[in-house]
């Protein structure tokens, strides 16, 4: 599989190219990048406005697309695919649309310390505009979500922000059962999905979500284009995100009438390419199967933490249990600062991501500053997570640590 992944044949510093920073962005397949040059080199125009022959090609790449994330996450209806720029934008569409619609001063949000900056922020900061009530539910010593402060906090609140697994901790929530907790308290939730679409199978009628939102360039496909999925009759009781061209359906000097949906929520020309390039994405991962994906995931996960826990002063920070983690590893190693350890490693080709990673809430509740992450996908192999290991230990040997 690696061979349809033209960057991984690149040397890096002499050295074969390791990528180990797909949390942050995937490598993309040949057959994505072909899909999107072949929309530029043969059929560019825009979508549904002309009445020729390219036009009409272009509109059915970029439908069909629609359909493969409708029937990838298993959602209703093509009306429940709000096409995005990514996931923060979907978070801060339901931010925007919904929350300032319908969150009021003393309504409660509810949060985790796990959050992605995207899925915290927006909820912070409609809390402080409106008076409402920010609640954020700490982690146990598993670094798992703690149940009973989730209860305690859901009781009586209108909006619970979740992230299905962290892109620190590698942990996946049990949001299946945090959504039934919340609609027993009549609360709506939003699942931030960037981390756990690319790796396992999502189906969000299951899950019962109310909201779900992901990104296109974390599951193979280009930047620029995410998805936000909602429930049909929710997205139709929301305002607007942006006002433009296609999100209309009438326009006269005093008044406006919006489109139905999705295009209500999808102002302006869109990504076309994006999205012709997520489509076929998706039907690369279908190709795989998701549950394959996983289970390679689970066994290249099994196997780094094995290896890394031999290194002497070598903290995981995340569970080591992979039937409840995600191949994301965050980790530090005693007496050496990770952005040395990655420029170290970078010595060798190997690229890992090093800081706070956009969850700085969490690194101040386990009293880190920054830590190192690996993060695998499925061109990565367990030659990947020896060459990490043994420049690590390289690593320890150039910074004399034990
Ligand atoms: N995390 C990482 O290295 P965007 O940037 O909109 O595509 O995705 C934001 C986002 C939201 N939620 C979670 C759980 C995420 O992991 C991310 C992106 C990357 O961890 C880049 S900061």
């Amino acid at each position: 599989m690696k061979k349809d992944f033209p960057i991984l044949e690149r040397k890096i510093n002499g050295h074969d190219f390791v990528y180990l920073d797909s949390a942050a962005t995937s490598q993309k397949p040949r057959q994505v990048i072909e899909a999107m040059n072949d929309y530029y080199t043969n059929y560019n125009a825009n979508v549904h406005r002309g009445v020729y022959k390219i036009s009409e090609e272009a509109s059915e790449k970029y439908d069909d697309a629609r359909s493969k994330v409708k029937n990838f996450i298993n959602a209703s209806s093509e009306q429940e695919i709000i096409y995005t720029k990514g996931t923060t934008e979907s978070i801060n569409l339901v931010m925007r649309s919904w929350g300032e619609k319908f969150i009021k001063k003393g309504d409660k949000i509810v949060t985790t310390i796990m959050e992605h900056h995207s899925n915290f922020v927006p909820w912070q900061q409609l809390a402080s505009k409106t008076g409402a009530i920010f609640e954020v539910v700490g982690i146990n010593k598993n670094y798992e979500l703690d149940e009973s402060e989730l209860e305690r906090k859901i009781k009586g609140a209108k909006l619970v922000a979740v992230t299905h697994a962290s892109n620190v901790l590698g942990t996946i929530n049990p949001v299946e059962k945090i959504c039934k907790i919340a609609h027993d308290n009549d609360a709506v939730v939003l699942v931030d999905g960037a981390q756990s679409i690319p790796h396992f199978p999502v189906d969000v009628r299951k899950i019962d979500c109310d909201f779900f939102a992901f990104s296109g360039h974390k599951m193979l496909g280009p930047t620029g284009i995410g998805v936000l999925y909602g429930k049909k009759e929710l997205l139709e009781s929301m305002d607007p995100f942006n006002y433009g061209g296609d999100m209309i359906s009438e326009v006269h000097v005093d008044k406006s009438e919006w489109n139905k949906l999705p295009y209500k929520f999808e102002a302006g020309t869109p990504p076309i390419a994006e999205v012709i390039g997520l489509g076929a994405a998706i039907s690369y991962l279908e190709k795989i199967g998701m549950k394959k994906i996983r289970e390679h995931e689970k066994e290249l996960t099994n196997y780094a933490i094995e290896m890394l826990s031999k290194i002497k002063n070598c903290k995981i920070i995340g569970s080591v249990d992979v039937d409840k983690r995600l191949g994301a590893i965050t980790f530090d190693i005693a007496g050496i600062h990770p952005h040395d350890l990655a420029s170290l490693l970078n010595e060798k080709g190997i690229a890992i991501r090093t800081g706070h990673h956009c969850a700085m809430p969490l690194h101040e509740y386990l009293k880190l500053n920054a830590t190192a992450r690996a993060s695998f996908y499925i061109y990565n192999e367990k030659k990947d997570v020896d060459a990490l290991v043994d420049s690590i230990n390289y690593a320890k040997k150039i910074f004399g640590v034990k």
